[in-house]
């Protein structure tokens, strides 16, 4: 019906740990299109407006600090509902409780540290997606 497009980012831990091809084969194999594609250490700059809605909480600068610490895969990912469908192939934030079955579910855990490094991230809503998608593919 309405055909959306989302970010979808295989965070440093995913990329670091030779997980991009398998995150990559997932959201191709649910049906979804890979219409843009790059490689980038993200500066802080680029990570705080990304992160803008996080400001201030105690994760944030943990989290501005592992998503600067080394490569990630940025993607550009086009499909019916691919904002809702992708955060569902995700999982939920906490990889601990992620379904099994999901990205986070299958691949990732706790590894003790102050921000969760769960593999993945995806646009919440058309109106984040937008806005991301200008930020990583402007
Ligand atoms: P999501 O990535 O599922 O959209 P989010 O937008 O709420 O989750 O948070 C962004 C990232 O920040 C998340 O992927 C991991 C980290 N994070 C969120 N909540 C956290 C918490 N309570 N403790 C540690 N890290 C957290
Ligand atoms: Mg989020």
């Amino acid at each position: 019906m309405s055909t959306e497009q989302t970010l979808i980012l295989v965070k440093p831990d995913g990329v670091a740990r030779g997980l991009s091809g398998e995150i990559l084969r997932r959201i191709e194999a649910k049906g979804y299109r890979v219409t843009g594609l790059r490689m980038l250490t993200p500066t802080r700059e680029l990570l705080a407006a990304h992160y803008e809605e996080h400001e201030g909480k105690p994760f944030y600068e943990p989290l501005i600090e592992f998503m600067s610490s080394g490569p990630v895969v940025a993607v550009r990912a086009e499909g019916e509902r691919v904002i809702e469908g992708f955060r569902s192939i995700a999982g939920a934030t906490d990889p601990t409780v992620a379904a099994p079955g999901t990205i986070r579910g299958d691949l990732g855990r706790d590894w003790g540290l102050a921000v969760q490094q769960n593999l993945v991230h995806g646009s919440d809503s058309t109106l984040s997606a937008e806005r991301e998608l200008g930020l990583w593919f402007s």
